[in-house]
C-alpha cells in the first residue's frame, strides 16, 4: 500500500522550506545579520520582551524585526515604538512563518545595513516547530501564567528551539506558578537547555537576557 498523499505533500513543502532557510542562512551569514526568532503560546509575552529588547539594542546596534500574525498590524505597530524598522507578516490562515514568508517580507530591506534580526513567529505551539526560518537562535517563550507543563505537553517546539525563556515572572505566585516543576519539565523534554527568567514588566532578569544574546547567536 502507498503512503498517504497528505504525508508525501507536506514532506515535500518541508523540504522546500529547508532547502530556502539554508539559502536565508548563508545570505544572513555572509551579511553579518545575526538572526533571533521567538515562538510561543498566544499571549505569552513575545511582543512585549521583544519592544524592550529592540528598544535596547536600537541604541547602538542597527535592529530589524518581522512579525508573523493570522491578522492585524497591532504587534507590528507595539515593536516600532523602539525605533527599529518593523515589518508585519499576515499569514491569513496560515499558523506559522515560513522561509518563504521571511524571504519575501526581506525583499526590499537592505541586509548590509542590519545587524540584528528579530523575527516573532504566530502566536503557536504546535505549527512553527517544523520550519525552519534561517534564524542563528531559535527562543521559545513559555509565561508564569500558562502552568509549568506545557513542555510536556508540547515537547517538538521546545526541542526544536535552542533556550527558553520564561516569561512573566512577576506573575508567578499569583498564579502559583510552580518554577522547579517548570525547569524540571524543559530538561526532562530538552536535557541541557539553557533559561532564562524574567519579567518585561518589572525588569527582572532583562539584563542577564539582553546581556547573553551575543554570545547565545554566536556562528
Ligand atoms: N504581568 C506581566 N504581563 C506581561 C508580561 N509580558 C507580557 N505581558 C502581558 O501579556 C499580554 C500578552 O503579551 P504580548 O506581548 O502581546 O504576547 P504575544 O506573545 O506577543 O502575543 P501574540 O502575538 O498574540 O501571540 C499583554 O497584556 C502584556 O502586557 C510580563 O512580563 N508581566
Ligand atoms: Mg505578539
Amino acid at each position: 500500500m502507498g503512503r498517504p498523499r497528505i504525508v508525501e505533500v507536506r514532506e515535500r513543502v518541508l523540504k522546500q522550506n529547508d532547502l530556502l532557510a539554508r539559502e536565508l542562512r548563508t545570505r544572513f551569514a555572509a551579511a553579518g545579520v545575526r538572526v533571533i526568532s521567538m515562538v510561543s503560546s498566544p499571549g505569552a509575552g513575545k511582543t512585549t520582551l521583544l519592544e524592550k529588547t529592540l528598544t535596547i539594542f536600537n541604541q547602538g546596534r542597527r535592529v530589524a524585526a518581522l512579525v508573523g500574525d493570522l491578522a492585524t498590524e497591532n504587534d507590528a505597530k507595539r515593536l516600532q515604538r523602539s525605533g527599529a524598522p518593523v515589518k508585519q507578516i499576515t499569514t491569513g490562515t496560515v499558523c506559522h512563518l515560513d522561509a518563504s514568508m521571511v524571504s519575501s517580507a526581506l525583499e526590499d530591506w537592505n541586509l548590509d545595513f542590519i545587524d540584528m534580526l528579530f523575527i516573532e513567529n504566530v502566536g503557536n505551539l504546535v505549527c512553527p516547530s517544523s520550519y525552519d526560518l534561517g534564524e542563528d537562535l531559535r527562543v521559545v517563550l513559555l509565561s508564569a501564567t500558562e502552568g509549568e507543563d506545557k513542555p510536556l505537553k508540547y515537547p517538538t517546539i521546545f526541542n526544536t528551539a535552542d533556550i527558553a525563556v520564561i516569561t512573566k515572572i512577576d506573575l508567578a505566585e499569583a498564579a502559583e506558578f510552580d518554577r522547579a516543576a517548570a525547569h524540571r519539565h524543559i530538561q526532562t523534554v530538552r536535557p541541557g537547555m539553557r533559561v532564562f527568567e524574567l519579567s518585561s514588566k518589572t525588569g527582572t532578569g532583562m539584563a542577564s537576557w539582553i546581556n547573553s544574546i551575543d554570545v547565545l547567536c554566536r556562528r
